[in-house]
């Protein structure tokens, strides 16, 4: 191996050497506590050290850096403590994530490193946002996201390297390539000659280094740092290198050929680098010990610290509280919060007339000129204003910018997001339909949803969900899906049914530094007018809205059911329905529920979504618990088929809740 150390001065050198050994001497010893059994996992980086360390040490520390379950050396590099690493390598409460996670599963915000989650390739778009978030402020700044050259298998991977290319972000995309994902050797994993090629069909610059030698590594990187500031934009590097150890040390390496332990083992990062500054006689075997025997003691004395943690005594207030950053010092203690969750409110504002699409066009509108911070990206949100025209105009008064078209990739924009609010941004992203959030998915349930629980990092992300049936549209473009992510720990979900609601909700939604899935009914846009406060306000998030007062029967619902059960009370005079819109179905408001629940002691939970899995089962088995003594009919359901949602009118209104809304209310009143 040679090295090349160009202006490097020998403090330089002798600092890169103690870099590098730290994670590898760290490694041996994990190797002998997992011995022990006083550790439960490790996946092993030795080996492929020069890359972690190296683009560490060629990043500025404010940078952020996405690293995987092999990189260590990025821990280490920026210099997070041992014994802090170790409490958290043993779940400990005084780790880095309160014992919530494994390994190298977390992130830290001081030190500008981001969790993975086990998914590997969506860490990959979060550097995007991050970038995006820096070329918008101007500054002089990139961010780094590792891979495996298993993840370049992911569809994660292309959709990061695209929209990377496609906005002119400067991000830099480290491919280790150390021939084998789990057990899978790289013929199995790719057909191209060489991963650094598919550079080139992204529209981007790339170079395939060897990941061993860390002068490469940290020299590469550093001009590339360059390159991507000075030219903004994205770069890939294939660092080529070897996984010494198993996949984890569980797993064995018995599908390996032995010969390539030895050809690799003379390729050795640390033995090699170690060889070459005694060389050059800028230190001697004793300095080499000297610094050894004063890693192994720093050692032993932050295992002692690491080892001194508490037992955890689960609080469980504490957990839950953690799923979410408070939002009491957000600016909603500054916004004025209109209460219109009472039939009898009043609203003492100036109010225009709106149709709910533009309500949120307003509420839109009115969030981008109060956050400079805050930007939408879409699907042709940008010059065509959206496929529902909810963000027409936008553009001419904020700017593609702020306004961004996106590639057709939800899981990347998604991710985008996220990054964006590593850097103290806001965004909201537009689902073109909602049925598309299915390839985003996983960005929203594993990424947004747990990232504040699982390292204390708030993910400030809007998604507008355009949603629902009664439009004729199919089983693509007009699923109600709302029930995927009210089950998910970590997500708000907001439901407007009418105008001021939907103003007020999203507005609130924008403020709330958590992610909310914000939900909006397409059959209701231009169907369903109001009154609207022009100025700006919120509606309370987790607040229901008692729609109207009765005594006979509740109906709980949202979305479009509000509107079904008001038209069938007016056309049922003869009974006296009670209605409670949840307006959020995550939180739930279970204190109006309960409300909802005594003032008739009847209750039918109506929605649009299909029967099975949907919310009306959880309120229903909520009521049961809670307010048995209080009921004087089992808690009935009307919801829709449990079928796809059909294309064909006349099916659509045979799989629709609204069908069978009469049946259920005289079955409930009868009973
Ligand atoms: C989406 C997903 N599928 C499968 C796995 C299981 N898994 C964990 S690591 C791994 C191999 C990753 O290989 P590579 O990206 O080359 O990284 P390496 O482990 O070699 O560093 C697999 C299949 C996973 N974590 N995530």
């Amino acid at each position: 191996m040679t090295f090349d150390r160009k202006d490097l001065s020998n403090e330089q050198l002798i600092s890169f050497y103690r870099s590098l050994l730290w994670p590898r001497m760290i490694e041996e010893k994990m190797l002998v506590l997992l011995r022990q059994g006083k550790i439960s996992k490790w996946f092993s980086g030795i080996g492929q050290e020069a890359i972690s360390v190296g683009a560490t040490l060629a990043l500025q520390e404010d940078e952020w850096v996405m690293p995987l379950h092999r990189n260590l050396g990025v821990f280490t590099t920026r210099n997070m403590p041992l014994h802090k690493l170790f409490m958290q390598w043993q779940g400990a409460k005084e780790g880095y994530s309160k014992g919530r996670e494994r390994s190298f599963h977390f992130g830290n915000t001081a030190h500008h490193i981001c969790g993975m989650i086990s998914h590997l390739g969506p860490q990959l778009a979060i550097a995007d946002g991050v970038a995006l978030a820096h070329k918008l402020r101007k500054e002089n700044k990139v961010s780094l996201a590792f891979t495996g050259e298993g993840g370049t298998s992911e569809g994660d991977f292309h959709e990061a390297l695209n929209v990377a290319a496609v906005w002119d972000l400067p991000v830099i995309f480290i491919i280790e390539n150390n021939g084998y994902g789990l057990s899978t050797p790289v013929s199995e994993q790719y057909r191209c000659i060489s991963l650094v090629d598919k550079a080139k069909g992204y529209g981007m610059e790339g170079v395939m280094i060897d990941g061993n030698n860390i002068l490469n590594v940290y020299d590469t990187i550093k001009g590339v740092r360059e390159y991507c500031i000075k030219y903004q934009k994205p770069y890939l590097i294939e660092c080529m290198t070897f996984r010494m150890r198993g996949h984890e040390e569980a797993s064995g390496t018995k599908y390996v050929p032995p010969e390539l332990f030895k050809i690799w083992e003379l390729r050795d990062p640390v033995k090699n680098f170690e060889e070459y500054i005694k060389s050059i006689g800028i230190i001697s075997e004793e300095g080499v010990q000297q610094i050894r025997n004063e890693f192994k003691e720093k050692i032993e004395d932050e295992l002692a610290i690491g080892f001194n943690t508490n037992i955890i005594v689960p609080d469980v207030e504490e957990e839950l509280e953690d799923i979410f950053q408070s939002t009491v010092h957000s600016p909603r203690s500054t916004v004025q919060v209109v209460d219109n969750s009472k039939p009898t409110h009043h609203l003492p504002l100036t109010t225009h007339d709106l149709r709910l699409i533009d309500a949120i066009s307003e509420g839109l509108k009115q969030s981008m000129q109060k956050h400079s911070n805050l930007i939408l990206m879409g699907q042709d949100i940008a010059e065509y204003g959206g496929a529902f025209k909810i963000t027409e105009g936008f553009l001419k008064d904020f700017g593609k910018e702020r306004v961004r078209n996106t590639p057709l990739c939800e899981s990347a924009i998604v991710g985008a997001a996220l990054g964006l609010s590593l850097e103290g941004f806001k965004s909201m992203m537009e689902m073109q339909f909602a049925d598309f959030v299915s390839v985003g998915f996983n960005q929203i349930v594993n990424n947004l949803a747990k990232i504040h629980y699982r390292w204390g990092q708030n993910a400030d992300v809007v998604i507008r969900m355009p949603t629902g049936g009664g439009v004729g549209a199919g089983p693509f473009h007009s699923q109600s899906n709302e029930a995927w992510f009210t089950k998910v720990p970590g997500l708000k979900v907001v439901y407007p049914s009418t105008p001021i609601d939907a103003k007020g909700l999203l507005i609130a939604a924008i403020n709330d530094p958590n992610p909310v899935m914000y939900f909006e009914h397409k059959a209701l846009y231009r169907a369903i007018s109001g009154a609207v406060p022009e100025d700006y306000y919120e509606i309370e998030i987790g607040k229901a809205r008692h729609v109207r007062e009765g005594d006979e029967i509740s109906i709980i619902t949202y979305g479009a059911g509000v509107h079904w059960a008001e038209d069938y009370a007016a056309e049922h005079p003869e009974i006296s329905i009670d209605i409670l819109d949840l307006r959020t179905l995550a939180p739930l408001d279970y204190l109006s529920i309960r409300e909802a629940v005594h003032r008739t002691g009847r209750v039918l939970i109506l929605h649009e979504d299909t029967l099975i899995g949907g919310i009306g089962g959880e309120i229903a088995a909520w009521i049961s618990e809670n307010c048995f003594a209080i009921l004087d009919a089992p808690v009935m359901r009307c919801a829709s088929l449990d079928t796809p949602i059909p294309f064909n009118i006349d099916l659509e209104k045979n799989f629709m809740a609204k069908g069978r809304l009469d049946e259920t209310i005289q079955k409930l009143i009868n009973y």
